[in-house]
């Protein structure tokens, strides 16, 4: 949909009839008529499919259709009635669609045929499925080390493919699995373990029924997890006090119009969600977390000292947990006006916020992509824990951490062993199931993988989902590695950037989407998914395939494996294919966790695999939660430079990842427009701009090498002082390889340090071109 450019404030509530004239207009957009609208009515039910947008718990007792705008929009864009044909690439060279944008990329519609890359011509022909697989099986099997290949994955692979996946991967040789988590929620994964033994949310949805407050950082629900606003908003309506952090006033954190309620439809009335919203610098995170906790602490001390109540749950202090000691002697030494200068809010604000976690009996702490992407982000959610465990708040009903996951299965392939770092006990159950030696050694993650690529040391790439090229940092460097591979190969559902940025060698392989029937021998299959809160349950399709000449996603890596292993391997590939059923019990044999894995997913709603933490059992080195300190406050403010300023790369409303729905951003206002950074207007005034100027923004970076998006709009907005924001994937080219967390090696991508550069030289080129 291409809207008029133009910037609007947006006044009124998130949601409401904005969201359902967004939808309507997607589903012609896409060519699907009103009755196969009906496909939306199959999603997050029992018998039908789980929704391919966001891993946000469904209720256990779902009985009517949960209406939610954006994962309206993501089944419709895989239910487009659009194919992107071998005609279509007959029609174009693959140099002519380069110049593409993203969007008319995936406008073409379904991938209908698998398609090989033909240099000659410079267009991708169709290939036979055979003919593609043994494509793959030469140039692995040519390879003189099995760790020259990766083997990435995006997180809607279902639990049996990603099993299977990573089944093939090390029979092959080799433990190299970038993740989409690793740009992600890996902070996650690294950090909360160290702190609580376990890398997963320990909240289940139920606990939002019975909390007393939500503190919700650096996450915006309304747009990535639009159903998690049914949860706040019924948290919010009984009672419980919801405080934000986030440097824009995300709209669905202020006020929501939920459209499925018939009064607040009829009536355009709202429900007020968070009671506080703060606009937290970038990166200042630590500093808020670390300010509320030096409160409680001194309060604590305060109150002991006249015999009052204490402000920390001590039993649970003393049985539970290892650190105190140092992470109060740290929080005393912390200073206020640090504190208030890092995070660029007053001390009464964040004596406010503390005020409020004080009081509850039951605090639950949601997080995502503000915490997770930044250069220390796993120990900012070490910080987060520490928050929590302060008053006992993790295996409580009504309380606990809760990372909002991406993808709708992020986590399920984790659990199933998609890592690049798998524990040796896993490796031991996987040989003592199949009788093949797994490699020991640990594999790649995407930014050592992409170091790799660029060192020459990889000339194979294999990708299960996912836009590998466009989601990763740095394009300038890592595009140009992509390009130089043997073979690239994309197992994916439509066209997009990363089957342009191609090696010698190129594979488009076409997979059934999860909307669709999926039929092997032994009848209709179904597939299995682990939301966000690790309950797993079922999920199959309704609709008929985009087109007959798709295989599933456990169909095209056995076929990969068979032809690359042969008489090699030692599992029945053939067999997993025919019934699931078999994949899922070698998911049980590997992974006791999974016990009746097969009964338990037909029980409608499927089952819970309980992260120890929510029992208060701590795998832990000391089988104690830990107390963790934090070195100094996060990212400084950059006082000593003023021309610089931290860069968030954020998320539009109508996305989905590298995915451009449309040019707008509804909710911030934005119509028609992508090339957009927003500011305040001290910083506007600073550097003599006002809105409409077009700037180039510049990283700072400290490797010589200079990282420039052109020609931005500048949009003038409420936001704090020293930072900016503007879209992903547009600005990855500014984040350096080189700025990820030490420990997790997720990309800085919430927190770069940029300039802006007034861009005469290319308003200068367009004047060129149009002569
Ligand atoms: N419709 C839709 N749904 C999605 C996705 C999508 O693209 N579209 N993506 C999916 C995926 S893979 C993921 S991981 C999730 C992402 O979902 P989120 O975790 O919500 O990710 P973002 O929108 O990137 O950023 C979240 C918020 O962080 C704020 N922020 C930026 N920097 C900072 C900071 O330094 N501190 C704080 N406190 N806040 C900050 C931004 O303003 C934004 O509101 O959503 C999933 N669901
Ligand atoms: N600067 C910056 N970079 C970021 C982020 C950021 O906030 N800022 N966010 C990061 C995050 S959180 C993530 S998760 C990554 C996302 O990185 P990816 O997961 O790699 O990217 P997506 O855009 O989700 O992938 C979209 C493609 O997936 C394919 N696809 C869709 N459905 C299916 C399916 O069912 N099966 C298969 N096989 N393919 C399918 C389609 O071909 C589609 O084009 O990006 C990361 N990169
Ligand atoms: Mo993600």
């Amino acid at each position: 949909m291409s809207e008029r450019k133009s910037i609007q404030p947006y006044h009124h509530p998130a949601g409401g009839w904005g969201a359902l004239k967004a939808v309507g207009a997607h589903l012609i957009e896409q060519g699907i008529p009103v009755k196969g609208a009906a496909t939306l009515g199959c999603m997050n039910q029992p018998e039908g499919f789980d929704c391919p947008g966001c891993a946000w718990p469904d209720p256990k007792h779902t009985s009517s259709f949960e209406f939610c705008e954006n994962g309206a929009k993501a089944v419709a864009w895989e239910a487009t009635a659009k194919r992107c044909t071998p005609e279509f690439f007959a029609d174009h060279t693959v140099t002519e669609l380069s110049a593409w944008s993203d969007y008319d990329l995936e406008m073409v519609g379904r991938l209908t045929h698998p398609m090989a890359y033909d240099g000659a011509a410079d267009r991708y022909l169709p290939v036979s499925w055979s003919k593609a697989f043994s494509i793959i099986a030469r140039h692995l099997n040519a390879l003189p080390d099995p760790n020259m290949a990766e083997f990435y994955t995006s997180g809607r692979t279902s639990n049996e493919a990603a099993f299977l996946y990573q089944l093939f991967v090390r029979e092959y040789g080799t433990n190299n699995f970038p993740d989409c988590s690793n740009m992600c929620h890996e902070a996650t994964s690294v950090g909360l373990p160290q702190s609580i033994g376990v890398g997963k949310g320990t909240v289940v949805l139920e606990d939002f029924d019975k909390t007393d407050c939500i503190f919700i950082f650096g996450q915006n629900p309304g747009t990535n997890s639009p159903r998690m606003m049914t949860d706040l908003r019924n948290a919010s309506r009984r009672g419980a006090s919801i405080i934000s952090f986030n440097p824009f006033r995300e709209r669905a954190l202020e006020r929501f119009q939920a459209p499925q309620s018939p009064i607040e439809m009829t009536t355009l009335s709202a429900t007020q969600i968070s009671s506080r919203l703060y606009q937290v610098r970038i990166g200042g995170d630590v500093a808020v977390i670390k300010g509320i906790m030096k409160i409680l602490v001194e309060e604590d001390d305060a109150a002991r000292a006249q015999g009052g109540q204490a402000v920390l749950d001590w039993t649970f202090i003393r049985d539970h947990t290892d650190g105190l000691d140092a992470l109060v002697s740290d929080l005393k030494a912390t200073q206020w006006p640090e504190i208030e200068r890092c995070s660029g809010l007053g001390r009464a604000d964040i004596e406010y916020a503390a005020s409020v976690y004080k009081k509850a009996e039951r605090a639950i702490i949601v997080y995502g992509m503000g915490i997770t992407q930044h250069r220390r982000g796993a120990q900012a959610v070490q910080q987060l824990a520490n928050l929590a465990l302060l008053r006992g708040h993790i295996g409580r009903e009504g309380a606990g951490i809760c990372p909002v996951r991406g993808h709708s299965n992020v986590q399920g392939d984790r659990t199933v062993g998609i890592t690049e770092v798998p524990s040796q006990d896993f490796l031991d159950r996987l040989e003592l199931r199949f009788g093949f030696k797994p490699p020991r050694g640990h594999g790649h993650n995407v930014v050592t993988a992409l170091e790799a690529m660029i060192c020459g040391d990889v000339k194979v790439f294999v990708a299960m989902g996912g836009n590998f090229a466009a989601a990763i940092p740095d394009w300038q460097l890592t595009q140009a590695a992509l390009r130089s591979l043997d073979l690239t190969v994309h197992i994916s559902t439509k066209l997009n950037r990363s089957h342009l940025i191609h090696g010698r060698d190129a594979l488009i392989l076409p997979c059934l989407g999860r909307t669709e029937v999926d039929i092997q021998a032994a009848g209709p299959q179904s597939i299995t998914v682990e939301d966000s809160m690790s309950m797993v349950h079922a999920s199959a399709g309704r609709n008929q395939p985009a087109s007959d000449h798709l295989l599933s996603e456990p169909a095209i890596v056995a076929g990969m494996a068979r032809a690359t292993l042969g008489g090699r391997s030692v599992v029945d590939w053939d067999g997993f294919v025919a019934d699931y059923d078999r994949i899922r019990d070698a998911i049980e044999d590997v992974l006791p966790i999974f016990q009746d894995f097969n009964a338990r997913i037909r029980v409608p709603g499927g089952f819970h695999l309980v992260p120890t933490a929510r029992e208060r059992v701590w795998a832990t080195a000391s089988g104690k939660a830990n107390f963790l300190v934090f070195d100094g406050l996060g990212e400084d403010p950059n006082d000593d430079h003023p021309e610089t300023l931290w860069l968030s790369t954020i998320r539009s409303h109508d996305q989905y990842n590298t995915t451009v729905y449309s040019l707008s951003d509804r909710y911030r206002g934005v119509y028609g427009q992508r090339d957009i950074v927003f500011l305040n207007q001290l910083e506007m005034h600073r550097r003599a701009l006002k809105d409409g100027d077009r700037v180039d923004l510049v990283t700072a970076s400290v490797d010589g090498i200079e990282r420039r998006v052109r020609n931005f709009l500048v949009v003038g907005y409420s936001f704090p002082n020293g930072c900016c924001a503007a879209y992903y994937p547009e600005t990855n080219p500014l984040v350096p390889l080189y700025a990820h967390d030490p420990l997790s090696f997720t990309p800085s991508s919430k927190g770069i340090p940029v300039r802006l550069e007034r861009s005469s030289a290319t308003v200068a080129g367009d004047l060129s071109a149009k002569e």
